[in-house]
């Protein structure tokens, strides 16, 4: 399940209205630049889509990734050592944990989340699979430092965050959270980090626009959640999905676009968007290696091994929290 859900802010006045998603859907639709925060894609169908997503054959990053995993966790588990703890970033249901955890020698795991929901759900299936595992899961959101449960402090700790989500940070806050992920492991961790890499960019539509269509509802999805939880009254079928490159930034973006002029309610607030107008909804940033070491540099982690398929599309880097030298 999508690791976005631990950034939703879970405020709800009385009736049960998300009152961030509320917040950050008035002010985003009145930009210039239409916009709303790519969480908000994460409900539960939303969370099921992209499920889906990562099983169309165009979207090659899950499958990589989880290859890269299988054929280098044993290295990955040398480099590592014994008596770790996984910590796990937005654990939700990842698929790739157990690949982890059966090679390196780990005594406890702690999967850190935000949301109890999702934490429950991963802890379940995994304490069937590792009955001598001890398995921590911990409620917090690991955009802060987070303190680490007292029982495993005297382990070495391997932070794991897979599926490139740190693409869909603008690379100022990927610093900001790779920074806090170092402060919350310590001095002397590791972090074993997935990053999609740059690549031709007809490649990176189509896995962004897959066939089936499913990205597309993905993404239209977060326009009947407005609907539904605020009283909206937008014209679902009046919009597209649109996946964009944006060289500047060198990200995809998916945005959502007005096939008419439109106009349209939500909570009450009348919004008006002119046929070609869109609304953005995600960034996904894709690095060369060279960027992406640069990226953990930033903040404090060293690089020590980068692994990569033959095509380069994709790579699973091990960083380690060294002292910082403060002289050249
Ligand atoms: C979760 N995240 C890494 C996905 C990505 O590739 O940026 C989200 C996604 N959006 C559309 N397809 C996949």
């Amino acid at each position: 399940m999508a690791v976005h859900a631990d950034l939703r802010l879970i405020a709800h006045d009385e009736d049960g209205i998300d009152l961030a998603f509320r917040a950050d859907v008035l002010r985003g639709l009145g930009e210039r630049q239409k916009a709303v925060p790519a969480r908000w894609l994460y409900d539960l169908a939303g969370s099921r889509l992209f499920e889906d997503i990562t099983r169309q054959p165009e979207y090659y990053p899950t499958t990589t990734e989880t290859r890269l995993l299988e054929a280098n966790g044993a290295e990955i588990g040398r480099l590592t050592g014994s008596d770790l703890a996984v910590v796990e970033f937005g654990s939700g249901s990842s698929n790739k944990t157990p690949l982890l955890l059966r090679e390196v020698a780990a005594a406890a795991y702690v999967p850190v989340d935000i949301s109890g929901e999702f934490l429950r759900q991963s802890t379940g299936a995994l304490a069937g699979l590792f009955p001598d595992l001890a398995i921590i899961p911990l409620e917090a959101d690991f955009l802060r430092t987070v303190e680490l449960p007292a029982s495993v402090r005297d382990l070495s700790f391997l932070g794991f965050f897979p599926g490139s989500t740190i693409g869909n940070l603008v690379p100022r806050r990927a610093v900001d959270l790779l920074r806090s992920m170092r402060e919350t492991l310590g001095e002397g961790s590791h972090l074993l980090i997935g990053i999609d890499c740059l690549k031709e960019i007809d490649r990176l539509i189509a896995a962004y626009d897959d066939a089936q269509g499913v990205t597309a509802e993905f993404n239209l999805n977060l326009l009947r959640r407005i609907n539904r939880e605020l009283g909206g009254d937008i014209p679902v079928g009046r919009f597209r999905h649109l996946a964009r490159w944006n060289a500047d930034w060198r990200r995809i973006e998916m945005h959502l676009e007005a096939r008419e002029d439109i106009d349209f309610t939500v909570w009450g607030r009348s919004f008006a968007m002119r046929r070609g107008e869109t609304i953005h909804t995600e960034n996904s940033h894709k690095y060369t290696p060279d960027q992406a070491r640069l990226l953990l540099h930033a903040a404090g982690w060293t690089p020590l091994r980068m692994w990569s398929d033959p095509s380069d599309d994709f790579l699973l880097a091990l960083a380690g929290a060294t002292e910082e030298r403060s002289a050249p």
